[in-house]
């Protein structure tokens, strides 16, 4: 198990690589460019000057998350190969530069969805919410929400100028029901996943946010059948997934732990997004602290499915509140995110020492 933390870059984030060293525990990050378009190659020297930084903090980066997927490949448009035969080049050159494991996701339009950004907690820290009355708002007062909330911060995944069209987004999906969105998955793991065995890199695909359908867009990764069904279209080791245990556990129906515990068996699960949510009522949840006792799941359940499976992947505490006067990018300050790393690995040395 490598602990990990994820980071922005030098323009995009707040916190210098030197504070993150200092997180017991912490080997890497897991980092991205924000500057390519998306659907173009990520070029060699960018990498390079990416990782450079990481290299000299101390830090390992073997995971990006995340390389996007263009919609002219969710949606099957046009210029899809196009976009793919990039996909593939950047690929290579990540690899090139010691990159195992990227991260990404297949979600039409939004790459992830709250309806409030600033949802203080009675203890007084600040975290994200998601509430379905919220979301059943008209959609330019639900992206506004998010926009006009994100403290000065580009969102990854929320680029401005692509949600500046997302009404001429949300026409191309018309007709794009789950099974063209899943054929056009397969499709795009079909290109790129004989690369990535080439060159030693494994995809993992992270679950939608939330997990089921928002705004009549067509949802495919939402729970272990999905999970399964992807597994199973590409059968390589290559073709993985981001288990994002927030995520997953939006919807109540899934059960995190048994499938934390199936896909690590199965040596799918490359990287883990280990956080906890309360939900409030029904699917309605805010991000809370890490520990067990603040929120609905278990987390010594969470990392005791993956210790028990052997898990030799990838992990990073996914969002955290921002407490102690911190501000920044929402969910991704440096305070609350450092004690889920040290919580979690309390958890995993206990769960190594009891293996003994
Ligand atoms: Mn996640």
């Amino acid at each position: 198990m490598h602990m990990t933390m994820r980071w922005f870059g030098p323009e995009e984030d707040k916190i210098p690589l030197e504070h993150i060293r200092q997180v017991p525990g912490v080997e890497g990050v897991v980092g991205a460019l924000y500057d390519v378009p998306v659907g173009e190659t990520w070029p060699a020297d960018k990498i390079e000057k990416l990782i450079g930084y990481a290299h000299q903090a101390g830090l390992k980066m073997e995971v990006i998350e995340s390389v996007n997927i263009h919609d002219e490949i969710k949606i099957g448009g046009p210029d899809r190969d196009r976009c793919i035969e990039n996909y593939k080049q950047t690929i290579r050159n990540l690899a090139r530069y010691g990159v195992k494991v990227i991260c990404y996701n297949f979600m039409p339009v939004f790459d992830w969805m709250k309806t409030d950004m600033n949802y203080q907690l009675p203890d007084g820290s600040m975290t994200m919410a998601f509430e379905k009355k919220d979301i059943d708002k008209s959609l330019t007062d639900v992206v506004k929400e998010v926009l006009d909330n994100s403290n000065g911060f580009a969102l990854p995944g929320w680029e401005p100028e692509r949600l500046a069209k997302v009404q001429e987004l949300f026409a191309r999906y018309e007709g794009i029901d789950d099974d063209k969105l899943r054929n056009n998955l397969v499709y795009f793991l079909k290109e790129i996943i004989p690369v990535c065995e080439e060159v030693g890199v494994k995809m993992a695909i992270h679950p939608d946010d939330p997990p089921y359908s928002i705004f009549g867009l067509p949802r495919v990764v939402k729970n272990r059948n999905d999970l399964d069904w992807i597994c199973n279209a590409v059968n390589s080791e290559a073709n993985g997934i981001t288990l994002c245990t927030g995520s997953i556990a939006e919807d109540p129906d899934n059960n995190v732990y048994e499938i934390l515990a199936e896909f690590t068996r199965r040596k799918r699960l490359h990287f883990a997004h280990v956080r906890n949510i309360k939900i409030i009522k029904d699917k309605d949840f805010y991000e809370c602290a890490h520990p067990s006792s603040y929120g609905s799941l278990d987390m010594y359940e969470v990392m005791k499915a993956l210790s028990d499976n052997g898990f030799e992947g990838y992990i990073r505490p996914d969002h955290g509140r921002f407490i102690w006067g911190e501000t920044g990018r929402p969910g991704y300050g440096l305070f609350d995110r450092a004690l889920g790393v040290t919580y979690l690995l309390g958890l995993w040395e206990g769960l190594q020492k009891q293996k003994r």
